[in-house]
């Protein structure tokens, strides 16, 4: 497994399904690096606590974040699962991104950004990288949000411990 394979099943089994390896996530999403590299090894997957480390800090979003002792990891957002970030809600820039695909407009307009199978829709600050996040869904299509007249009107807003923008939903008439 390369440092990419390593990040991806990190990405499944600490957002998705850490019952892939009966990894006992805590309330707040993070599971013993102990546990983690022990059920990894067992599953033949060669990594110690270096390599996890290495895999942490070269990751390209900053995706996974060690406790200081390195006793614990979690992801630092994109969670399917229900965890609690333990986030602050904090005040958002006047304008987030959103970057979609095409086919999805239509949908979007009517009903807004919907958090779908994770725990909220993900914001970006700027419009590249909302381009790269839509790239990944087909061909690409960015939408502005009005954060500062979602926050006005009392919607919370996370950022995530690796630049994330988190909201809950994103009603169509703060969308253009
Ligand atoms: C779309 C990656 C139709 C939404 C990225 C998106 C991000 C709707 C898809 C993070 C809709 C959900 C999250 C509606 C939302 N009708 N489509 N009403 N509302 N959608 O993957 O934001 O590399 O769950 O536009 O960088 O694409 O994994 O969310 O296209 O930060 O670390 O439903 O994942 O990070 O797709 O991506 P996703 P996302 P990682």
């Amino acid at each position: 497994m390369n440092k990419k394979q390593i990040s991806k099943f990190l990405s499944l089994v600490l957002r998705h399904k850490p019952e892939e390896i009966q990894l006992p996530l805590d309330a707040e999403g993070w599971a013993s690096t102990t546990e983690l590299i022990q059920k990894m090894n067992q599953r033949g997957m060669a990594i110690d606590l270096t390599l996890l480390q290495e895999v942490v800090k070269g990751n390209d979003k900053q995706r996974f974040k060690l406790s200081e002792d390195l006793s614990k990891i979690r992801a630092n957002q994109g969670h399917s699962i229900a965890i609690n970030l333990g986030l602050k809600a904090v005040s958002p820039p006047s304008i987030l991104y959103h970057g979609t695909a095409r086919r999805n407009i239509s949908s979007i307009k009517k009903k807004g950004l919907l958090k779908g199978a994770r725990q909220h829709v993900h914001l970006s600050q700027d419009k590249e990288t909302a381009k790269k996040v839509g790239k990944r869904h087909g061909a690409p299509v960015i939408f502005k949000v009005d954060s500062q007249g979602m926050n006005k009107a009392g919607k919370a807003f996370f950022q995530s411990e690796n630049g994330v923008w988190l909201t809950d939903q994103v009603d169509p008439q703060f969308l253009s």
